[in-house]
């Protein structure tokens, strides 16, 4: 199929109607629709681009911009709890004669299910880093390349769904040979141009970080809020937390002199003057982190930046480092309150101790903490759920917490915890090796079947299931559990949430 393509029209789905809040949705961009519309401006000048973010644009204004636009090519970014948008977006563009690609995470996983399932779906790109494969995919439907060398393109052929199995990033465009920090290679990712997203865009980000946040910054004005992305992994990707759902987890980093470019572009563009960097893990890479700190410019003024670091691998010279780099809040996942737990979820250096001694480190150094817990591992039992409950109140009392979400496991099909769900041998085979028990051996045998062929993922029944096969405690009791910590917060003014969970379902508190 070869069409004139002038205008491309991408939309991060926003959640689906029900789906609870976590802390900072609506309050940071959804970088990779910017990042996608940028590299599409450069490679094709004459193409019409669009970015717009579904979580915080209503539909019927992303409805009026089909119309308006008219796009040549859809593309719709999906996440779990964002599907049933994410399938109205792709009928709205169909009927509008666009040719409809579906990316990010929940695409990527469901990629062979969307494309049996949905006439309305053309393509599902399944890359970690999207940029080179969209605009490979404009140039095949511009009848420029053919489809096959689309990387990492998942399609309808009359032999059956192809998956083009082709590097994400064209080896041509990587620089350097190796070395220290694998080759800079996201530097092959030209720093967003963030004027591609509307301007009530990001004034709604502003707005809504300022209704949940402003109150940490009484002493200074913030001018804008942004993510941006130059480092991605984590130390873990060998051995990954059990939950973790990240695609990619191989360490990868741009230049300190990009990461640098990126900031001053969003400084001139939005006036950002905090910085969400969704490296998966900063922690884990002091020696990148040093050379971004050697590597500030002396001009850039005071940037403040949001990261995710690990309670485990949170050390005082780490700490020190986030304060040389402006790093004013961490995102960081404790998880747990409770020992046994956090080595079943995590691995043998974490510990209830560990996460308090970072907790400590962090606000003795003035840096706030966004944290998160998640229950119901494999053999939670009432007295861990106890600790977690106590530990959520030992933050609290303590004064440390920006943020503190608490949420019920949801084995996400990308995580180790979902692939015991969808494969029961394997299931049994990890409890005997970690020690933990599968309390419902039949409802066990029935996931492949009950979720191995359908597109929608109802993902409270996943976790209820969840709940009922790998934990001793209840679901009520996760319920329970999860209003005490998130109501000890809210009495006292902290913002709180819950992850991949109706709010029929967690009820109100
Ligand atoms: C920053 C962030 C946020 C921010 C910004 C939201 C956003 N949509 O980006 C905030 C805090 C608001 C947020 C909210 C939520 N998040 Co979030 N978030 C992230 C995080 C840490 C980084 C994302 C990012 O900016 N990366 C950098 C940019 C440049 O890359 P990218 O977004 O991945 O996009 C690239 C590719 O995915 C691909 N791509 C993306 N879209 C498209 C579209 C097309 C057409 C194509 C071709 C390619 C493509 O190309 C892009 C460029 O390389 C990821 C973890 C991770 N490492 O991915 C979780 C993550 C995406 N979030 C997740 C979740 C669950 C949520 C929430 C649903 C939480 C909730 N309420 O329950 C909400 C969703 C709100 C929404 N509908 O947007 C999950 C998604 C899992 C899944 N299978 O769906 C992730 C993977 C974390 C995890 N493992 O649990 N999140
Ligand atoms: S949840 Fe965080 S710390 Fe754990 S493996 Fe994933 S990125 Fe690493």
């Amino acid at each position: 199929m070869t069409k004139k393509v002038q205008s491309v029209l991408l939309v991060n789905a926003g959640s689906d109607a029900d789906v609870s809040s976590i802390a900072n949705d609506g309050t940071f961009p959804a970088l990779g629709v910017v990042s996608l519309a940028t590299v599409l401006r450069r490679d094709h000048p004459d193409l019409e681009v669009i970015a717009v973010d579904g979580q915080i644009t209503p539909m019927a204004e992303i409805e009026q911009l089909v119309r308006d636009l008219d796009p040549d090519i859809l593309g719709v970014g999906v996440l779990a709890t964002s599907y049933g948008n994410a399938l109205r977006l792709a009928e709205l563009g169909k009927n509008a004669g666009a040719v409809t690609v579906f990316g990010n995470d929940q695409a990527t996983a469901m990629a062979e299910r969307i494309l049996r399932h949905r006439e309305v779906v053309d393509y599902v790109c399944a890359a970690d880093v999207g940029e080179f494969a969209l605009s490979a995919l404009v140039s095949a439907v511009k009848g420029e390349r053919p489809i096959e060398t689309v990387p990492e393109l998942i399609y309808r052929t009359p032999d059956g769904l192809a998956h083009n199995r082709l590097p994400e990033i064209p080896p041509d465009v990587i620089k350097g040979s190796g070395g220290a920090f694998k080759t800079m290679i996201l530097d092959a990712i030209p720093v967003p141009d963030r004027t591609l997203m509307p301007d009530n865009n990001w004034e709604r980000y502003l707005d809504n970080y300022l209704n949940r946040y402003g109150g940490f910054h009484d002493d200074e004005e913030i001018t804008g809020v942004t993510t941006m992305n130059r480092a991605r992994g984590c130390a873990r990707v060998k051995a990954p937390c059990h939950f973790c759902g990240i695609m990619d987890l191989s360490l990868r980093f741009s230049s300190p002199e990009m990461f640098w470019n990126d900031v001053r572009t969003a400084q001139e563009q939005i006036s950002a003057s905090i910085f969400y960097e969704a490296f998966d893990s900063m922690s884990s890479s002091p020696r990148w982190i040093k050379a971004v700190v050697d590597a500030k410019p002396d001009d850039i003024g005071d940037p403040k930046f949001f990261v995710y670091t690990q309670a485990a691998e949170t050390t005082p010279r780490l700490v020190e480092l986030y304060q040389k780099l402006g790093v004013y809040r961490v995102n960081m996942g404790l998880e747990a309150g409770d020992t046994r737990m956090l080595k079943v979820l995590k691995g043998p250096r974490d510990s209830l101790e560990n996460n308090q001694r970072a907790c400590h480190l962090f606000q003795d150094a003035g840096i706030l903490i966004h944290g998160s817990l998640v229950l119901g591992g494999p053999g939670e039992n009432q007295e861990s759920l106890e600790n977690t409950v106590e530990f959520g109140r030992w933050l609290i009392d303590n004064e440390m917490m920006a943020s503190l979400e608490a949420q019920p496991l949801y084995p996400d099909f990308g995580a180790l915890t979902g692939k015991w769900m969808m494969n029961p041998d394997l299931a049994r085979q990890v409890a005997k090796e970690r020690g933990f028990e599968i309390y419902d051996e039949e409802l066990l045998d029935l996931m492949p079947a009950k979720y191995g062929t359908s597109d929608i993922v109802d993902f409270d029944e996943v976790s209820k299931d969840w709940c009922k096969i790998f934990s001793h405690s209840t679901w009520d009791e996760l319920i329970d559990a999860t209003h005490s910590i998130r109501s000890y917060a809210e009495r006292v003014g902290t913002v709180t949430g819950s992850g991949r969970i109706t709010q029929a379902t967690l009820g109100s508190f």
